[in-house]
């Protein structure tokens, strides 16, 4: 588990990412934030430095193609003082898609930008047209092309980052490259408010990560912040939520479901059907890393 001490002036400060790479867009968010960026800019930082990171293989810049090739990313922003929302969803030749869905956010008249009117706002708004599909995502979409039936499901982790500033504010942002080897235009949970991601100021903030071809199905990221609105704890939130998905008629669909919750007073959470899933954390005692197991186990 690492343990990096910051300098944090804000106690109430907080931040809360999917998976072990989200450390590092917690730490960047916990550093803009103390410098006196808006939460919106800290959590968009945060995002870039994942997507940017070519060797993170489903996020922005060096994440998965779909089964023809091409990288198609999902990303949204939710602010959790007015509830306003931005996304893209299937935004080709771009390496920084969160900045896209703030730019949404920002500048659209609309909340959500699919495939190629994603993309054109995208240049309209000043962002290069640049390759997503790095080296080792070319080489590993050429060994399944090679190897694999097509359909077959690999891997795929979201970033989602809920973040609160010492003023209260929270926000929720996601960002993937989806399913790898997914069927063009195949949109997930992450990009969907209410599925992937969720931020409201009087309840709480909360992001999924998982298969959200069935993620979407629960509206998961909403259900948890309502849990913390009706009085739960952000963990108690997660694991209700994620019981929701196990308490399935039939059984659940999958059990590559996780979630990640933050408190508007920082009580931080996360809840997951995985036998073990990894969380990043960032607040007054530092930035670690955190495991939680499967809620049933
Ligand atoms: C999706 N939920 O596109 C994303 C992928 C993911 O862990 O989060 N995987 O379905």
């Amino acid at each position: 588990m690492t343990v990096q001490h910051i300098g944090v002036t804000e106690v109430r400060s907080a931040a809360i990412a999917t998976w072990d790479f989200g450390l590092r867009a917690v730490v960047e968010t916990g550093h803009a934030i103390t410098s006196g960026a808006s939460l919106l800019d800290a959590v968009e930082r945060g995002v870039n430095v994942v997507e940017l990171d070519a060797s993170v293989a489903t996020v922005g810049y060096g994440g998965a193609p779909n089964a023809a090739g091409v990288m198609e990313m999902d990303a949204a922003v939710m602010v959790g003082a007015d509830l306003s929302v931005g996304a893209v969803a299937g935004l080709q030749r771009c390496r920084r898609p969160i900045s896209v869905a703030r730019a949404v956010h920002d500048h659209c008249r609309h909340s959500m930008l699919v495939g190629s009117g994603a993309a054109e706002f995208a240049r309209q708004h000043g962002f290069p047209e640049e390759d997503a599909l790095s080296e080792a995502a070319r080489a590993a979409y050429e060994e399944w092309v090679a190897t694999q039936a097509p359909g077959t499901v690999h891997g795929h982790d979201t970033l989602g980052l809920c973040a609160l500033d010492a003023t209260g504010h929270l926000v929720a942002a996601c960002s993937t490259s989806g399913i790898s080897f997914k069927h063009p235009g195949r949109v997930g949970d992450s990009p969907i408010v209410g599925s992937g991601l969720y931020a409201d100021n009087r309840a709480g903030a909360a992001a999924a990560t998982g298969d959200g071809d069935h993620i979407q199905r629960f509206c998961l990221s909403f259900l948890a912040v309502e849990l913390m609105r009706a009085g739960a704890t952000a963990m108690e939130a997660c694991r209700q939520a994620v019981q929701r998905v196990l308490d399935t008629p039939g059984g659940p669909p999958t059990r590559e479901v996780s979630l990640v919750a933050l408190s508007p007073e920082g009580d931080l959470g996360a809840a997951t059907l995985l036998e073990r899933f990894e969380y990043a954390v960032w607040n007054a005692s530092g930035a670690e890393v955190r495991c939680v197991v499967a809620a049933d186990s």
